[in-house]
C-alpha cells in the first residue's frame, strides 16, 4: 500500500501507536499522534515525537480537534466503537488498527496465534522451535513488540510469529495468516465487550481471510464453525484430535512424536500449547526430534505458573498472568488437590461463582484480595475456607499460616490487577518479593 503524502491520524501514544506513526513517517505519510491521556504525564513522549518530527496532540484537547485525515490507525486498547474514534469513522474516514496498517506494508508471512490463554507461551515456543531450526522469526504482536516495530527494525525474517489479541482482530480488513493457531476460548475482557458472543466474534476474525490453501491449528474441543482453512486439531482430553496426550507422550494420529515430560513445562494446558507449537513447526517442514530438542530447554515465562520458592515444605507458584477465570481454573486443576489459593483483583464482571466446584475439589484454603474479594468470598463460602487480605503481602502471610508441608500456594488471581497495580507483572513481582522475604 502506498501511503505517500497521506494524512494519518494515529490514536494512542502507547507502543502500538508510536510504532505505527514512525512506520507511517517512513512510508512518506504525514502522521499525527493523538492521545487523550494526561498531557503532563505524556510530556516526555511529546518531546520525543517533536524531536522525530511527528506532530501530536495530547490531553482532553484531542476531543475538540477537527477530524480531517485520510486514514485513522487505532491502538488495540482503544475501542473503535468509542465516541472519539467514531468521530472519525462517522465523518467517513477509513479506520483500521495497527495490525492491519502494518500488514498493508509488510511482506513476510505471519503465523497468527490467538486464544484466551497460553498465547504468550505458545508464541515463544513457536519462535524458539523455528529459530533453532534456522528459520528466521521473531515473537511479536500482542506479545509486546508491535507489528509496526518489527517492520521498522529492518531485520530480515522468513516468517513472523505473532500473538494476536481480540482487540487487534477487531480492526482488520485484509490481514491474513497462512497458519493460524486457536488455542482455547473462555470468557474474558467483559469490560470491553457487551458479552462473550462479541468477544468470540472478534477473535474468530483471525480466520476471516484464510483460504483452503491455509491451515488452522485448533483446539479439538472448541465447537468451531466452518472455516475455509484446512484444520489440524489438538487436545489433551479428546482422543479424536490429530494431536493427543497419552500419559506424558504426545501422539500425532496415534503415533508417538514427542515426550512432554522432556520439557520444563507442566500442566495439561501447557501440553496443549506444545502440541500447537509442534503442529506449526510441522507445517513449516520441521522434524519432531529437532523441534523437541529446541523445546526441551524452554523455560515458561515469568508470572505464568512460575515456581518461586519452597517455604516450610510448601511450594509457592506465581501465576499472576491469570487475568481471567479460565487461566485460574487450568492452573488450579494442574496443581493437584492440596492447594492454598490466593485470588482476586479488579471487578471486570467475570462469573467467579462458576468455579465453585473446582475450588471445592482443588483448594484447601482461599485468600482473597482486591476489589472483588468480598463478592468472591460470598460465592465460594461453601467451597473452601475463605479469608480476606488487604494486600498481597498480607495474603502471602495468611497463606503461609494456613499451609502444611507438601501443599502448594498458588497465586492465580483470575482477574486483572488494575485496582491495585500497574499490571500483572507488578502484581507478580510483589508476590515473588513477599515469598522470597520469608525464606
Ligand atoms: N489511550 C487514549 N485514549 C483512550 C484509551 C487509551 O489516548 O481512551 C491511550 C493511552 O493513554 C496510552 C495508549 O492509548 O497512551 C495505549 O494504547 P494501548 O492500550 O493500545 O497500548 P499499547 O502500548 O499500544 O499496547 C498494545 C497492547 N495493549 C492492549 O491491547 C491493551 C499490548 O498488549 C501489546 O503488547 C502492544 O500493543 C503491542 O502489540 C497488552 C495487553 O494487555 C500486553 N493485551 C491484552 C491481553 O493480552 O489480554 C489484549
Amino acid at each position: 500500500m502506498n501511503y505517500r503524502h497521506q494524512q494519518i491520524a494515529v490514536l494512542g501514544a502507547g507502543r502500538s501507536g508510536l510504532a505505527a506513526a514512525r512506520l507511517a513517517l517512513r512510508e512518506g505519510a504525514c502522521p499525527v499522534v493523538y492521545d487523550t491521556g494526561d498531557a503532563a504525564k505524556l510530556a516526555p513522549m511529546a518531546a520525543q515525537l517533536a524531536a522525530e518530527g511527528i506532530p501530536h496532540v495530547f490531553g482532553r484537547a484531542v476531543l475538540k480537534e477537527p477530524v480531517t485525515a485520510d486514514l485513522v490507525v487505532i491502538s488495540p486498547g482503544i475501542d473503535a466503537a468509542w465516541e472519539w474514534p467514531r468521530r472519525f469513522s462517522d465523518a467517513g474516514v477509513r479506520l483500521i488498527g495497527e495490525t492491519e496498517f502494518a500488514f498493508s506494508i509488510g511482506t513476510v508471512p505471519v503465523i497468527g496465534i490467538t486464544g484466551t490463554n497460553g498465547k504468550t507461551t505458545t508464541t515463544e515456543l513457536v519462535a524458539r522451535i523455528l529459530s533453532c531450526s534456522g528459520q528466521r522469526t521473531v515473537a511479536c504482536g500482542n506479545y509486546g513488540v508491535p507489528y509496526s516495530e518489527v517492520l521498522l527494525s529492518g531485520e530480515e525474517y522468513d516468517v513472523l510469529t505473532m500473538e494476536i489479541s481480540s482487540f487487534q482482530c477487531e480492526t482488520i480488513e485484509t490481514f491474513h495468516c497462512p497458519i493460524t493457531v486457536w488455542l482455547n476460548f473462555a470468557p474474558d475482557h467483559l469490560d470491553r465487550y457487551p458479552s462473550v458472543v462479541e468477544y468470540r466474534a472478534a477473535k474468530m476474525r483471525i480466520f476471516e481471510n484464510q483460504t483452503a490453501d491455509d491451515v488452522a491449528i485448533v483446539d479439538a474441543r472448541d465447537p468451531m464453525p466452518a472455516i475455509a482453512a484446512r484444520k489440524i486439531t489438538f487436545s489433551a482430553f479428546d482422543q479424536a484430535a490429530d494431536y493427543t496426550l497419552d500419559g506424558g507422550r504426545i501422539l500425532f494420529r496415534g503415533d508417538p512424536v514427542a515426550d512432554f515430560r522432556a520439557t520444563r513445562l507442566r500442566g495439561t494446558h501447557n501440553a496443549e500449547n506444545l502440541m500447537a507449537a509442534l503442529a506449526v513447526g510441522r507445517e513449516r517442514g520441521l522434524a519432531y526430534d529437532a523441534m523437541m530438542a529446541a523445546a526441551a530447554d524452554y523455560l515458561p515465562p515469568r508470572h505464568r505458573c512460575e515456581y518461586v520458592a519452597t517455604v516450610d515444605g510448601c511450594e509457592y507458584i506465581n501465576d499472576s498472568k491469570a487475568t481471567n477465570l479460565h487461566a485460574l481454573e487450568s492452573s488450579l486443576v494442574a496443581m493437584g488437590e492440596d492447594v492454598i489459593l490466593i485470588a482476586g483483583g479488579k471487578q471486570k464482571g467475570l462469573p467467579f461463582g462458576e468455579l465453585r466446584e473446582t475450588v471445592a475439589r482443588h483448594a484447601r484454603h482461599v485468600v482473597l484480595i482486591g476489589e472483588i474479594r468480598e463478592q468472591v468470598r460470598e460465592l465460594w463460602a461453601d467451597a473452601a475456607r475463605c479469608e480476606l487480605a488487604e494486600s498481597v503481602d498480607e495474603a502471602v502471610a495468611l497463606a503461609h499460616k494456613a499451609s502444611r508441608p507438601g501443599q502448594t500456594v498458588l497465586f492465580s488471581p483470575g482477574t486483572s490487577s488494575f485496582d491495585m497495580f500497574s499490571g500483572y507483572e507488578e502484581r507478580g513481582d510483589t508476590f515473588r518479593n513477599a515469598v522470597t522475604k520469608m525464606n
